[in-house]
């Protein structure tokens, strides 16, 4: 420990989804999951020496239930005081990831600081913890997290991919993700046949990204997210992360595929919406997004991961 270290730890977006938990404690997931990181939204985290610890989240002192979602992460490293300061350049909580950027930036951040020399897997063992998806955000390429918990990662052979993130809402969401693949797992009828499908797309997305097939790739990511809202919704109560916009965004993408063939759409636990577009579309598609739905639509490249800056 001792010098000041600013990590900056891109968010990832899952093309095959996450949702539930074979072991709570160690936080080992009922499938394997596999992602892109956004390289242009971020988390940016700096520790400092300091005579008591002290917690910043876009320059607001964090409150103490955001401190204590955080103790089984600080609680493998050295508890002399220093200060965190934790800044994302995106809109928190709000289907966008920013605990699992948060989290990654944050185990990266306290292993340079006190040069513990944890390996890798010591490292997604850690991050794994504080939030699960996070350790997506440790690997450049496809992330892959594995149902045994260890991350690999593939290549990614489509350079010229961006993600649109269309925001719907900047609210914070009414429930946890943690809460409602609880919920899911325990009451949805339909959640063993979602496992059994995520499997098979798993396979199928591994083949597509082999084999370089673009179009393959982002209708796999693109039927993979409706299963997923389609078994969120058979849980009891019904979970809906989707709002009217968000559908009716996602009946416009499908339209404005006549004429650009490449668009592909993905949404996590809120209403905003994620789309696969080629580098050369972004400006027109965005154009057009903004002008119909009169909201913000963010632009990102792909790649990246938790690294010291
Ligand atoms: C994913 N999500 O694969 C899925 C899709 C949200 C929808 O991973 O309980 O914050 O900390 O492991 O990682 C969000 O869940 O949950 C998530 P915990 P996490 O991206």
């Amino acid at each position: 420990m001792g010098q000041t270290v600013k990590v900056r730890s891109p968010i990832n977006i899952a093309l095959i989804k996450y949702w539930g938990k074979a072991d709570e404690k160690n936080v080992l997931p009922t499938t394997t999951s596999l992602s892109l990181t956004l390289s242009d939204l971020w988390t940016e985290t700096t520790i400092s020496p300091n005579e008591r610890t002290i917690f910043t989240l876009n320059n607001q002192p964090m409150n103490a239930d955001e401190i204590q979602r955080l103790n089984p992460v600080l609680s493998h490293f050295s508890n002399t005081p220093f200060s965190i300061q934790t800044f994302n350049n995106f809109p928190t909580a709000a289907g966008l990831a920013s605990s699992a950027s948060g989290v990654a930036a944050l185990t990266v951040a306290l292993d340079r600081f006190f040069k513990t020399g944890f390996s890798f897997d010591q490292l997604v063992d850690i991050t794994r913890v504080g939030s699960g998806s996070a350790v997506r955000s440790l690997v450049d390429g496809f992330a892959l997290w594995h149902q045994e918990g260890h991350v690999s990662s593939l290549p990614n052979p489509f350079p010229d991919w961006r993600m649109l993130i269309v925001v719907v809402s900047k609210e914070k969401k009414a429930i946890s993700s943690r809460d409602a693949m609880k919920i899911t797992q325990k009451t949805a009828p339909s959640y063993p046949s979602w496992i059994q499908q995520s499997d098979v797309d798993l396979k199928e997305m591994l083949r597509a990204i082999q084999e370089k097939d673009p179009h393959a790739v982002g209708q796999i990511m693109e039927r993979n997210s409706e299963a997923l809202h389609a078994v969120m919704k058979d849980s009891q109560p019904s979970i809906i992360y989707q709002q009217a916009t968000s559908l009716a965004i996602l009946a416009f993408v499908k339209s404005l595929r006549k004429t650009i063939p490449f668009l592909y759409t993905t949404m996590d636990a809120g209403p905003n919406v994620k789309i696969l577009v080629q580098a050369q579309d972004v400006e027109h598609v965005q154009r057009l997004l903004e002008q119909t739905f009169s909201c913000t639509v963010m632009v990102s490249r792909i790649g990246g991961k938790a690294d010291e800056i």
